[in-house]
């Protein structure tokens, strides 16, 4: 095969990565706990050519020229011809179906993509763990996509990585759970993840009590998913978020991520809780927030996430499946 084509859905943290080990390996300091969602999703197709003089990177059809974002992809191709022992220069063409580099795990279902039709082009059989390991040499939380439904990120103790990787712990059909992604603003957001996670390292008085917490809520979150227990997994999903969130706030320079809207969604969320109404939040690197509920509270939840003020739109999600090879062509 020279030519594959996959698909993967981005993942929402429950319990965050926020920090690394190593950072050209991407190795995580910590464990994380995500679910990957159906309802935004990546495609991307990988063509090994003898005819390029060197990668080709499209990205929702136009030509990545970003040295960075290129550099990002074409050293990710240089780990699989160095795998595949090929050396032939690659046709990448991806389209997401949501806003990239914005706060809603784009690296995550691009890496994810990118390493499953990658290994595939280059004929590599690679099992959901290698698959797993190398998905997380692209971004960290990428490792997590490889997988549907609920899944874990091992923080790993091999210097080589090679233990750092992603298992599932419950398919997509586990928990009947919906995410809503309340948007609250356009554009990417000013800080991205890598950057802003290694000054959260370098500078946060709080980032070492940040990491040393992550084991408790791992554990927390894996006995809620197991009971599935909403209320549980609600108090361990919104601490794990604002530890790590304070964490980059008392970094030096702080970050922030958040806007008036993100705010407004977090005291809308717990006011709808205290009135009833089964629901938690969590929130990335950037300003939107995600709301759980269980299925049958989806539409109540969404009206309320639609009523606050600033509030864009907002975006329906469930559990999807793990990044899978497609027959077709883009
Ligand atoms: C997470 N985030 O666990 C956390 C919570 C954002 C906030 O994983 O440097 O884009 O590529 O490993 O994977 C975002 O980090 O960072 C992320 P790199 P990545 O989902």
């Amino acid at each position: 095969m020279t030519k594959a084509t996959a698909l993967a859905h981005p993942n929402i943290a429950l319990v965050k990565y926020w920090g690394k080990r190593d950072q050209r390996l991407n190795l995580p300091a910590s464990a994380s706990l995500s679910l990957t969602l159906a309802g935004m999703e990546t495609r991307t197709s990988v063509e090994f050519d003898e005819a390029l003089e060197g990668d080709l990177v499209e990205l929702n059809g136009v030509l990545l020229t970003h040295a960075h974002n290129l550099q990002r992809v074409t050293a990710f191709l240089d780990r699989v011809r160095e795998m595949s022992g090929r050396r032939r220069f690659a046709r990448v063409q991806t389209h997401n179906n949501f806003p990239t580099s914005a706060g809603l795990a784009s690296s995550a279902s691009a890496f994810a993509a990118l390493a499953l039709a990658a290994s595939a082009a280059a004929d590599l059989e690679l099992s959901a763990s290698e698959l797993s390991v190398l998905a997380r040499l692209g971004s960290g939380s990428a490792a997590r996509s490889i997988f549907g439904g609920f899944a874990e990120m091992k923080v790993g103790h091999r210097p080589d990585g090679q233990d750092s990787f992603a298992v599932g712990l419950a398919d997509e059909a586990h928990w009947d759970l919906r995410c809503l992604v309340a948007i609250t603003a356009h554009g990417e957001k000013a800080i991205g993840s890598t950057d802003g996670m290694l000054q959260t390292m370098s500078s946060s008085p709080y980032y070492d009590p940040w990491i040393a917490h992550v084991p408790g809520d791992i554990e927390a979150a894996r006995q809620a998913i197991a009971a599935r227990d909403f209320e549980a997994l609600g108090v361990v999903a919104e601490r794990s978020c604002l530890r790590m969130h304070a964490s980059a706030l008392a970094a030096d320079p702080g970050i922030l991520y958040w806007n008036p809207t993100t705010v407004r969604l977090i005291h809308g969320v717990r006011l709808a809780r205290a009135q009833g109404l089964p629901v938690f939040f969590t929130i990335d690197a950037g300003p939107h927030v995600k709301v759980f509920c269980p299925a049958n509270e989806r539409a109540a939840c969404e009206t309320i996430l639609r009523d606050v003020e600033g509030v864009l739109d907002v975006l329906s999600t469930r559990p999807g499946p793990g990044a899978h090879l497609l027959d077709e062509r883009l």
